[in-house]
């Protein structure tokens, strides 16, 4: 045996009932109490600390006070007229008719063409199936309760962003496939930051091809906010290492991070994602506050199953729904929330720095319906 195992061998088992067994006992509980005394204090110490008025605090989301509200409501519309138009301009014939099975049918199809989803729309269905046989007649009144029950469906996973921390960056991890807008919905969000008064600083974590954190610089550089990059190649976890270094140097209060989309396999895209976020959480701990998934609103359904494989390979706290302003499916915002039961908490609804808005359910039903 070695010595050491040796010596350890040799130590008599502790009598419970011997002499040193009450010092023991009274030597752990002035460590447990002391650790106890030391933790506490160390929390007390953060907190003041979070309350100084001098440290800064972010509010979020980001305010759209400055671009007035009734603009904004016509805009939407506007941007959404294609689903509104598969939608309510169909709803006006339907519910026009006498309610029977084919008028039912006809709504079903309705709803599965916007890409509102098979479980969703059968749902939608069996909710008025049942004022119906409660008596309900009347078209209007019938449309007015289809109306509620979608409304009800977003409301219930309705979350805004934050709150932010009380100190270190505000830390957003942006996700998604190629081209579902992450970049640009990146550009749009951190100038949203940088009009409410914030530092921003973008990480150019899609170090796949070299044109993608060119792309990111630009959005940075409208946007006013800083960009952390490396060449081509790089492991994006160094990036994202350098720019939470840097944050912390020059006092960001957001932090936001591109990523690479490749989905061809899925193991590849988790062990990247759990890298990331390992760094994260070591350089910001709690960190990312906000992991945002971004979904191409123009692939209605496909949509859903990219949705449900970055589900599994790493936690999403909201969705953004772009490109709403092209497309008839924008029905899918349903079914995310739905079926996924995730936020939706941002829409893009055009290319323009302003074309990012945070996700209203009474507005966004009263575009569409
Ligand atoms: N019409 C419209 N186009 C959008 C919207 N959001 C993004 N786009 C466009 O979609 C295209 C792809 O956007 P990117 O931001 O480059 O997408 P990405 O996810 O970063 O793509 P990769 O870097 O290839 O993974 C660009 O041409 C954008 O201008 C939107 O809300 N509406
Ligand atoms: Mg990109």
């Amino acid at each position: 045996m070695l010595p050491g195992l040796a010596l350890i061998a040799d130590v008599p088992p502790l009598d419970p009932t011997g002499p040193l067994a009450p010092l023991l006992l009274g030597g752990a509980v002035v460590l447990g109490l002391g650790t106890w005394a030391l933790l506490r204090r160390r929390a007390r110490r953060r907190l003041e600390h979070a309350q100084r008025p001098d440290v800064p605090r972010i509010a979020l989301p980001p305010s759209i006070v400055a671009e007035g509200p009734t603009g904004l409501t016509a805009r939407l519309r506007d941007r959404m007229s294609r689903t509104r138009e598969a939608l309510s301009t169909r709803f006006d014939g339907l519910f026009g008719r006498v309610v029977d099975e084919a008028m039912l049918t006809e709504l079903e199809e309705t709803l599965l063409t916007s890409d509102v989803g098979l479980a969703t729309t059968e749902r939608v269905l069996d909710s008025l199936r049942a004022r119906v046989r409660g008596g309900t007649t009347d078209g209007a009144v019938l449309r007015a309760g289809l109306r509620d029950d979608l409304r009800t469906m977003l409301s219930s996973v309705s979350a805004p962003f934050g709150p932010g921390p009380a100190e270190g960056p505000f830390v957003i991890l942006v996700v998604g496939v190629n081209g579902s807008g992450k970049t640009t919905t990146i550009g749009k969000l951190a100038a949203r930051f940088v009009r409410d008064g914030k530092k921003v600083l973008v990480a150019a974590g899609d170090t796949y091809r070299a044109a993608a954190a060119e792309q990111l610089a630009i959005w940075a550089d409208r946007a006013g906010a800083e960009i952390v990059r490396q060449g081509e190649g790089a492991d994006p976890a160094a990036v994202v290492f350098d720019a939470l270094d840097a944050a912390k140097s020059r006092g960001a209060q957001v932090v936001i991070i591109d990523t690479a989309g490749r989905l061809q396999t899925k193991k590849p895209l988790m062990e990247e994602l759990t890298k990331i976020r390992k760094v994260i959480d070591r350089k910001v701990p709690g960190a990312p506050h906000e992991t945002m998934l971004v979904l191409d609103g123009t692939m209605g359904q496909n949509a859903m199953s990219q949705a449900r494989t970055f589900h599994e390979a790493t936690p999403i706290t909201g969705v953004v729904v772009t490109k709403l302003d092209g497309t008839a499916k924008g029905g899918m915002v349903f079914s995310i929330a739905h079926e996924l039961h995730t936020p939706v908490k941002w829409i893009g609804i055009g290319e323009g720095v302003d074309d990012l808005r945070p996700f209203e359910v009474d507005a966004f039903v009263d575009a569409l319906l």
